[in-house]
């Protein structure tokens, strides 16, 4: 039952950022509703279809944090960013308990491959797009095509359909970080590995494991992605990775073109595919899970720096079977390494939701004249950059009020 308070603080706000969205909310029936038309925009894709796909997510983002559930138009008509298309799609289901357009979308044929589609890791909507019209609607068509050439990661994607379609659930992601801070052990002491993403946000299960790796001294952070994966690929533990470098530079945070073309962060970090061996589920979760190395390493392993990154990627050749007595899984995992110094902008960046970011950025835009990025905040108006070391500056810094992680679920 909402508070007074809840609604108050529900009428003050004008940005996703400023009010809390709970994982579990009210008005679930209509933002799946709403979902549908945001997929279906963004499967479109043009310049107006990603405005589309936004609004339906403005729209969606708003009911999320709605303190009650909308049970008739009154509740609708005040209500923040909801459109005429979507209280049309409301009206509806408050009518009748479903969307025609939305029941329509979702059992069109063109909608379904697309969605079929873009679950192959690799593969966007212009991709989906043009297979769909070449006359492909299946997964067995792509694989039997001697006309696409698919790029490494989709030969992964198809390949590794399955296990990547299956959620993740919260102890696969715990097992895993476990085991990567008992690796780090070998590189480097004082490691600290942080599960980000969905999971911070409070959800049991997600697509990947998004990881959080720094050092608490400055700098000591560089090279130790790249011995982990040296040692992850020795020990045969990854079945796709791609490491890519830092390319960050501080007078960039100053730019416009930062924020525009960097959605995702400058990070040194490796976007791969882990092989993750069943047994390790319960190996590594029954030890309690500290966050954080404390003891002294024996003696790095050694680095070959020679080392290619497609080591296990599918030659073309290669067939898409998996062995069917596996005793792994696939699970897609980011690691992400940033210096201590960014690090409270790295979490808030990692924390989410993306919806969370794309609000809190643009809040700190248009309000304060100040642009923020995972790497920084820099402030236009007295051109200076400025500092923090955890979250809670940073939300001070923005006169925000603090927001629970498992508030951020716009
Ligand atoms: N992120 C972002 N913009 C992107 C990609 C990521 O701001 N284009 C940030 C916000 C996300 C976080 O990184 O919350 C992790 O990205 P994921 O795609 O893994 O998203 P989630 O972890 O939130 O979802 P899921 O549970 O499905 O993994
Ligand atoms: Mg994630």
């Amino acid at each position: 039952i909402a508070t007074i308070e809840d609604e108050a603080e529900y009428q003050d706000t004008k940005y996703a950022c400023q009010r809390r969205t709970p994982l579990k909310h009210h008005n679930k029936i209509f933002t799946d509703a709403l979902e549908v038309l945001e997929k279906n925009a963004d499967y479109t894709g043009g310049d107006q279809d990603y405005s589309r796909a936004l609004a339906f997510r403005r729209a969606s983002a708003s009911l999320k944090s709605l303190p009650h559930t909308v049970t008739s138009m009154r509740d609708v008509a005040n209500l923040k960013d909801i459109g005429k298309h979507c209280k049309d799609v409301i009206r509806e289901i408050l009518e009748k308990g479903y969307s025609t357009e939305i029941e329509d979308i979702k059992s069109s044929e063109w909608f379904k491959t697309i969605q079929l589609f873009v679950g192959i890791y690799g593969c966007g909507p212009a991709t989906a797009r043009k297979w769909y019209n070449m006359g492909y609607r299946t997964l067995e068509d792509i694989k039997k095509s001697t006309t696409i050439h698919l790029t490494a990661d989709q030969r992964n994607g198809i390949r590794f359909y399955d296990d990547l379609q299956t959620p993740v659930i919260r102890r696969e992601a715990e097992a895993i970080r476990n085991f990567i801070i008992e690796e780090i052990k070998e590189i480097s002491n004082d490691f600290t590995v942080v599960i980000t993403g969905g999971f911070i946000r409070g959800k049991d299960s997600g697509h990947d494991v998004d990881l959080l790796m720094s050092h608490p001294d400055n700098g000591k952070e560089k090279g130790v992605l790249q011995k982990l994966i040296t040692n992850l690929k020795q020990k045969n533990l990854l079945l796709e990775c791609s490491l890519q470098a830092n390319t960050f530079h501080k007078e960039s945070l100053k730019s416009p073109k930062h924020y525009k073309s960097s959605m995702l962060d400058h990070f040194e970090k490796s976007l791969s595919i882990f092989r993750l061996e069943k047994s390790m589920v319960d190996k590594y979760t029954s030890c309690g899970g500290a966050s954080k190395t404390t003891e002294k390493v024996q003696g790095g392993k050694s680095c070959s720096s020679n080392t290619k990154s497609d080591d296990y990627i599918l030659k073309h050749t290669d067939s898409f079977d998996l062995p069917k007595d596996r005793t792994w899984r696939a699970v897609r995992v980011d690691f992400v390494v940033c210096p201590q110094s960014q690090y409270g902008y790295a979490l808030l960046g990692w924390v989410g939701s993306k919806m969370f970011n794309r609000s809190i950025r643009l809040y700190a835009d248009r309000e304060l004249g100040m642009m923020l990025s995972s790497h920084g905040l820099y402030d236009r108006i007295n051109q200076q950059y400025i500092p923090a070391s955890s979250e809670q500056e940073i939300f001070e810094h923005l006169k925000l009020t603090w927001i629970e992680h498992e508030d951020r679920n716009c």
